[in-house]
């Protein structure tokens, strides 16, 4: 009966999918799977419960400096508040661990080496993943003409997680990452919010059962309690996104990671069964999974701005990765090389760097004070300790 007050040509044109979104849901499955993603799946907007943990989460300052986290309120949890019109989300899966890199837990165990977390050592994903999600979009829109959509990865105040879990992409672990019992937790997450309203698909149900192995590994005892984390503590907040000094008490405990963590990730059972990355942008770059702390600690401001461009990375900066190296630095063993690079670095124009390179120091005082150094940033060798 509708149809009889829409003007024939106009029937004609409205391609068929826009009147059937069962199959438009599974093309987009389809067409995600042929864009690269692992997975799709597509939730509805409800995210009260999320809602108010997430205004706990805050209230309890264990957002740290991550001030853009507090700054959208309840855009955050409210996906029709950030996009009007918004009904549904579409979820999508990308995996990014790097098959070619070095054995994630042999360069942990090598404190002279610098660790790097999985996800940064290839091409800043963020681009990859929008460039997939709007390519996504676009063959939506050759299916059914206009609609509503904008696309995002990490990018936005988005709860990604909870979204995707709604989405049927995974469950959330205890260390709060979404995982899957067929391939682990290793992947990045990204969304297109629309006004269409696609039927959605189940969430899964939770396999963490009795383990507690990435709580009990945390180096910092940053995962507070079952899928509760403080930023405050956890390693990647320290190295990326805090902006100032790292706690004292912390920086023993980082060990050799300079750049993120994945330690929660690798002691977890299911990430047995994670594979490798088909991406070629996920591809470790500049040997980046396996460089000795000196040698990314000698890097010039140009090198750092050469070598890691279009790397995550970049967006720290300079300082910062200097702040971080600095913190390896001191957790490395003594050796003349590594007290070397630190006296180089000791009158560093940054106070940040300055302060950190001279706490690290203060680690390998009984080896200085016992081998004795011309002060000009050179052991002698007259001085080296006899092995
Ligand atoms: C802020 C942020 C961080 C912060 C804080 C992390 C966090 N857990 O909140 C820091 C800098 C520490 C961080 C680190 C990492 N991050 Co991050 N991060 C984000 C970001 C931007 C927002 C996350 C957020 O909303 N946090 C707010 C708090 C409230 O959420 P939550 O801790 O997850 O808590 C929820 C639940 O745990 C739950 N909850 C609380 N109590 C209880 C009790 C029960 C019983 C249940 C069921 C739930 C529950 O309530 C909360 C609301 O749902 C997202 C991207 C995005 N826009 O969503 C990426 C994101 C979560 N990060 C990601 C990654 C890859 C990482 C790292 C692995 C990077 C690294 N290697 O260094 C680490 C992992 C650390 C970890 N264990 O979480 C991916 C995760 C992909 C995945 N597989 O899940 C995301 C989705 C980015 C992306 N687009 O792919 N991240
Ligand atoms: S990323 Fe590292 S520091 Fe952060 S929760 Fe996981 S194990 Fe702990
Ligand atoms: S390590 Fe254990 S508790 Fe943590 S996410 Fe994996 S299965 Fe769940």
């Amino acid at each position: 009966m509708m149809s009889a007050s829409i003007p024939a040509a106009e029937v004609a044109a409205t391609p068929p999918l826009a009147h059937d979104l069962p199959a438009l849901a599974e093309a987009i499955v389809r067409w995600g799977r042929e864009l690269g993603f692992q997975e799709i799946g597509i939730a509805d907007t409800d995210l009260s419960a999320d809602e108010q943990r997430l205004l706990d989460w805050l209230d309890a300052g264990r957002h740290g400096a991550m001030d853009y986290m507090a700054r959208h309120g309840t855009r955050r949890s409210r996906p029709a508040a950030l996009v009007t019109g918004t009904v549904r989300v579409i979820s999508a899966r990308l995996d990014y661990f790097p098959g070619d890199a070095r054995d994630a837990n042999e360069v942990l165990a090598l404190p002279n080496h610098a660790y790097i977390a999985r996800y940064a050592l290839g091409r800043d994903y963020h681009k990859v993943l929008r460039a997939k999600l709007q390519a996504l979009a676009e063959r939506m829109r050759d299916a059914v003409g206009d609609f509503g959509y904008r696309v995002f990865t990490d990018s936005a105040p988005v709860m990604e997680v909870a979204l995707a879990a709604k989405a049927g992409l995974g469950w959330r672990g205890k260390h709060t990452l979404l995982l899957t019992r067929e391939r682990g937790s290793w992947f990045f997450l990204g969304e297109i919010y629309t006004d269409l309203p696609l039927p959605v698909t189940p969430a899964r149900t939770n396999h963490c059962g009795t383990c507690t192995s990435c709580i009990d590994i945390c180096p910092t005892g940053a995962i507070v309690a079952p899928y509760q984390l403080d930023a405050r503590r956890c390693i990647s907040y320290l190295t990326i996104e805090h902006p100032g000094a790292i706690p004292e008490s912390l920086r023993p405990l980082i060990g050799n990671r300079v750049y993120g963590c994945d330690d929660c990730q690798l002691s977890c059972p299911w990430n047995r069964f994670a594979q490798p990355t088909a991406e070629p942008d996920f591809a470790v770059r500049h040997g980046l999974d396996n460089t000795e702390l000196v040698k990314l600690f000698a890097w010039t401001n140009e090198e750092f701005d050469l070598r890691l461009q279009g790397s995550p990375i970049r967006r720290i900066g300079y300082e910062r990765w200097l702040r971080n190296l600095a913190v390896g630095l001191g957790n490395a063993p003594s050796s003349a090389e590594v007290v070397a690079a630190l006296e180089a670095r000791a009158d560093d124009p940054s106070l940040l760097v300055r302060e950190h390179v001279a706490w690290a120091l203060g680690r390998h005082r009984r080896y200085i004070d016992d081998a004795g150094s011309t002060g000009d940033g050179v052991i002698s060798d007259e001085k080296q300790p006899t092995s």
